[in-house]
């Protein structure tokens, strides 16, 4: 038995010689880590992938440069439970094994130094990026946090966040905001230029985030655009780790195997895969170490294939599944009918738009990713997967329904995905459960919706319509009278038949 309190002992650097033997921990100095990056975004998804991934770096190099400073950009709650803990915090990577057991490998993560928030000191934040140690500046803000159109990539400058950073360079509230003005204080002062590096789900990631920087810098100040085009480099990326969100359960579970309390630690699947353009103007981490990065010349097509093989799938099943009522993706998979339309949907529509990618086994990666979905061990909820659908669309689905379009191809399961996108927005599952809609675009939904019926054949053309018509979504795709009739005849079958039916209708189709 072990004799400490897991009540009262709280991770942190006095409690990491007591950790059980297991547990990884941070193999270098910590104490003289010095940071040479700033992360806009600190939420789980960065803290299950590039803080790990720096940990590695600097126990393998001993090149303690590479200190992370993270922000959140609204809520105080992660630096709140990280600085008692002096930043450490646990990576809980979990799935089962061949009898179905749940299996736990734990590490402490050393590389954040510490974290600031944004809300409530802008001002520390443009301070850190120009500070002169740091060489990299790296964002996983989600696809809203881009302040885009998520059709055109072109940056909104009605965002009110955006509005408002385009007149005041002091108090930044967007990311966008706080990059340019940050680099803006760079230049004044004749500080060496940074590396931007996106680790978001967007498509050409660093070129989308090239294109929004430089546009914001335009409209503030052409000199200032000319300059970040000329000297700072923003390379593409592709991260793929399926991160749920933490639960209580997890905290729980991971304390009592620490025999220390962590009040932050982060949930992910064993899997990763992040892959990196080598193009860094001020250095880099090695984190091409084992199970870590892997640098390459030209990341989009990794971008693409992942983005349509991965997210494509996450997304048609989350907005179906949580229309079922089912809370985890595990369990959705565990669903026959669910099960078979994303294998057959995966098969038949995605993979065929893919074959360009090179050295790519497409039917290796649509088992391994089956299997990744059906981990039982990874509490994953549909309704996390189905949030923010207007900005994931494009990239997820809608490109692979244009391919196939234009190659003449059946599109009839991507259009059961939309479909159960619309059957989601109703807002209640088959249950009769209701659920917020968490979109950004969420009301200009509903206000379309509100102004057709729901019920008959005909209303759901209409709302098939009412939704396909809307262009900063669909691009060139809004109005498409042939997608709205398939759009339409899959939500018949889901107001009528539920989404089971729906589903193994679909799987059967050829
Ligand atoms: C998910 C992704 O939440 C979502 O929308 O599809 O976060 C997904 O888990 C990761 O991209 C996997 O790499």
């Amino acid at each position: 038995m072990k004799s400490f309190n897991a009540e009262t002992r709280r991770l942190g650097p006095g409690s990491l010689a007591q950790l059980p033997v297991d547990v990884e921990r941070p193999g270098y100095e910590r104490a003289q880590l010095r940071p040479g990056i700033v992360h806009l975004g600190i939420g789980a998804f960065h803290r299950a992938h590039q803080a790990p991934v720096t940990d590695m770096a600097l126990s393998a190099t001993g090149d303690l440069r590479w200190g992370i400073i993270g922000v959140s950009l609204r809520s105080p709650d992660t630096r709140d439970a990280l600085l008692p803990q002096d930043s450490l915090y646990t990576l809980s990577l979990r799935d089962t094994d061949g009898s179905g057991a749940a299996r736990e490998t734990l590490s402490v993560v050393g590389s954040v130094l510490r974290v600031l928030v944004a809300t409530e000191d802008p001002g520390a934040v443009l301070a850190q990026i120009a500070h002169p140690d740091t060489r990299i500046v790296s964002l996983t803000v989600t696809e809203k946090g881009y302040c885009h159109e998520p059709a055109t990539g072109r940056l909104h400058r009605d965002d009110p966040d955006i509005a408002h950073d385009l007149v005041d360079s002091d108090t930044p509230r967007s990311a966008i905001g706080m990059l340019v003005h940050g680099l803006a204080r760079r230049r004044d002062v004749g500080l060496p230029p940074v590396t931007l590096l996106s680790c978001d789900n967007l498509p050409s990631n660093g070129d989308t985030l090239r294109g929004l920087v430089l546009e914001f810098a335009g409209l503030r100040d052409p000199g200032l655009a000319e300059w970040i085009a000329a000297h700072c480099t923003f390379p593409n990326s592709m991260v793929d780790r399926i991160v749920p969100r933490t639960t209580d359960a997890d905290r729980q579970r991971i304390a009592a195997r620490l025999g220390a309390v962590d009040a932050w630690p982060v949930v992910g699947e064993p899997f990763l895969e992040w892959i990196i353009e080598d193009r860094f103007v001020n250095g880099r981490p090695a984190w091409d170490q084992p199970g870590g990065a892997r640098f390459v010349e030209h990341a989009a097509p990794f971008e693409h294939l992942k983005l349509r093989m991965v997210n494509g799938p996450h997304s048609a099943l989350a907005y179906l599944a949580a229309s079922a009522g089912l809370d985890t993706v595990s369990q959705a998979m565990a669903n026959p009918a669910l099960h078979d339309y994303l294998d057959a949907l995966i098969r038949e529509e995605i993979a065929p738009t893919l074959q360009s990618v090179p050295g790519v086994d497409l039917a290796a990666l649509r088992k391994r990713l089956l299997t990744r979905f059906s981990n039982a061990a990874l509490p994953h909820r549909t309704q996390q997967i189905a949030m923010d659908g207007s900005q994931k669309l494009p990239q997820r689905l809608l490109g692979t329904v244009r391919d196939r379009m234009r190659a003449g191809a059946g599109y009839q399961r991507l259009a059961l995905a939309l479909a159960g996108w619309m059957h989601y927005l109703r807002g209640h599952d088959e249950q009769g459960k209701t659920y917020p809609i968490q979109d950004p675009l969420a009301e200009a939904f509903q206000a379309r919706l509100a102004a057709v019926g729901q019920g008959s054949d005909i209303d759901d053309i209409q709302r098939a319509r009412a939704l396909i018509s809307y262009a900063p979504v669909f691009g060139d795709l809004a109005g498409c009278e042939e997608l709205i009739i398939e759009v339409a005849r899959h939500a018949t079958v889901l107001r009528q038949q539920g989404v089971r039916a729906a589903a193994g209708a679909a799987v059967r189709l050829f």
